[in-house]
């Protein structure tokens, strides 16, 4: 079982599969096919056989498209990570990761080459320049068969301890997804997407790739999101997804009106939560109820809004095919309808666990298998899943995951600082926005300018505090726990 195989199946040789915002054809699906096998040749040549991992940290453009085939077609596990990461974090992974090779852009190379000493360092676009010199006849890679529990990638998420954690997503886990979304969107040859999202999360790498791919369809492939640029395509498109913050500054644009969406068949928003608000302004404005879904990286995507039927402003939906999904209660029974619990998943979209991490497995999954999200949620009695909070301190900002631990971790290794916490706080634009609220040493002077520049060096910067607060000291309760809820009141 082989991702590249089953969505090459839905491969329409003479279609355009990637068009640029001015409709020039960049790639067709024959033109992808050929030159991601003459990649996934010239990286079998400098020895990267199935199972190798490789790093792939570099700006959006067409040819990390091409490296991703030319890795599932080969079997290499794709880890793709954030650009904003900074040297201090991409030494955590390249420890955890070991990754045979790093591929990066050329003013990340110097970073890699202080980090790694045992991989290689390539750039892209020479990767590709190289590649297509070769010329000679791809290899049948796609033919090569893999398990279907073989790794496609690994994908970074933050966990709870601040430190990251590989989710390792296999070749079924991929497609069974990319299967029960076109299903439950009914997804097609005629869809055109307008792709504006980052490509290093599940969102715009597995959801904006794969389905498309799977059904021959044209991407519209846009370098990053903005919402002048995305009103002014739409016109061309049949299909939108985004984050919430997409469609709030969208809401804003004047050209946005029900002529300009008149093309599209499917608006669709996921990884935080669609203010009920913005779906109603949407669709007062434009006529269209946003799908909202609800995913994960560790998952993939679990549940959606039908395309038929009723969508619930404030519900993610009902789960996906193949997907089951329950809430389970503080007293550890299965949740009636209504019932809030935490939410738990199991299908072929679920993840078999975390890399160098089986230890944990007891923890992350019930006994009969189903994965706990850290998400809460209540599930009503038409199905419908409607998520209230998180069991898991995070914080999730313009679709971004922000775990608080990771930056008291920081803040609390400066000098100048006792103690700290990070807190979520509601933002118009990002969701939520990262507050610090920090005890300072007493002969410090620190203030708010010079803490975020001392983070600055350290850590990505979606993940810096948009306020800092300095307190005396942290409301905490008779355990000695912080209580992040007073500080959220207070300061709210
Ligand atoms: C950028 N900045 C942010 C964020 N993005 N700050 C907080 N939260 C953010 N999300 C900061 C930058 O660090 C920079 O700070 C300043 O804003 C300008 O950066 P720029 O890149 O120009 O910002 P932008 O273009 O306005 O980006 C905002 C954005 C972007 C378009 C909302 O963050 C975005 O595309 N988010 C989508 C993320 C995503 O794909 N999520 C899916 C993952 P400074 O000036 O101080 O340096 S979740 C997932 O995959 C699961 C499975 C799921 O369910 O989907
Ligand atoms: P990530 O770790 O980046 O994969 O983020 C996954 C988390 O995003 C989930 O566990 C949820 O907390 C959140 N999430 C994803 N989709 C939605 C949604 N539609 N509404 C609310 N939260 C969401």
């Amino acid at each position: 079982m082989n991702l590249y195989k089953n969505l090459k199946e839905g491969f329409v040789d003479s279609k355009p599969f990637l068009v640029s915002p001015n409709s020039e054809v960049i790639y067709s699906y024959a033109d992808i096919d050929h030159l991601s096998g003459l990649v996934a040749t010239h990286l079998a040549e400098r020895g990267l056989v199935s199972g190798d991992r490789i790093f792939v940290q570099v700006e959006k453009s067409v040819n990390v498209v091409v490296l991703y085939l030319a890795c599932l077609r080969s079997g290499i596990v794709y880890i793709p990570l954030n650009t904003q990461y900074l040297k201090h974090e991409l030494e955590f992974f390249t420890a955890d990761a070991r990754p045979k090779i790093v591929i990066t852009d050329k003013e990340r190379k110097n970073t890699f080459e202080r980090l790694t000493k045992t991989s290689d360092i390539l750039i892209l676009d020479e990767l590709i320049s190289i590649s297509e010199k070769l010329k000679i006849p791809e290899l049948n890679y796609e033919l090569d068969e893999f398990s279907g529990d073989a790794a496609a990638a690994m994908l970074y998420t933050s966990g709870t301890t601040g430190k990251p954690k590989g989710a390792i997503l296999s070749h079924k886990n991929l497609i069974a997804n990319a299967q029960s979304l076109t299903h439950a969107w009914n997804w097609s040859q005629d869809d055109v997407l307008l792709h504006t999202l980052p490509i290093f999360h599940v969102h715009g790498l597995f959801v904006g790739l794969n389905l498309p791919l799977a059904n021959g369809s044209s991407i519209i492939y846009l370098d990053k999101f903005s919402s002048q640029q995305v009103v002014n395509i739409l016109p061309k498109a049949t299909v939108f997804m985004g984050v919430p913050t997409y469609y709030v500054r969208m809401l804003s644009e004047r050209a946005l009106t029900k002529d300009s969406c008149k093309s599209i068949r499917v608006f669709i928003s996921g990884s935080a939560p669609l203010q009920e608000q913005t779906f109603r302004d949407f669709k007062k404005k434009t006529g269209h109820e946003i799908v909202e879904r609800y995913g994960m990286t560790e998952t993939g995507m679990n549940a959606s809004n039908p395309l038929q039927g009723l969508r619930k402003p404030g519900s993610v939906g009902l789960p996906l095919e193949g997907v089951q999904i329950r809430a389970r209660t503080d007293s550890g029974h299965i949740s009636k309808a209504g019932e809030p619990g935490e939410i738990e998943v199991k299908g072929q979209n679920v993840f078999a666990g975390y890399w160098n991490r089986e230890e944990y497995r007891s923890r992350d999954f019930t006994e009969d298998g189903f994965f706990r999200t850290g998400d809460l949620g209540r599930i009503d009695s038409e199905g419908y899943l409607f998520l209230i909070g998180r069991k898991k301190d995070l914080i999730i900002s313009g679709g971004l995951n922000v775990f608080p631990k990771e930056l008291e971790l920081v803040i609390d290794s400066f000098t100048e600082v006792k103690e700290s916490a990070v807190i979520g706080l509601p933002h118009p634009d990002f969701g939520e926005q990262v507050v610090a609220v920090i005890v300072a040493e007493e002969t410090s002077r620190l203030d708010k300018p010079m803490l975020i520049n001392k983070m600055r060096n350290k850590i990505a910067s979606f993940k810096i505090p948009k306020e800092v607060y300095f307190f005396d000291e942290l409301p905490r309760n008779t355990m000695g726990k912080v209580q992040k809820n007073i500080l959220r009141k207070k300061l709210s």
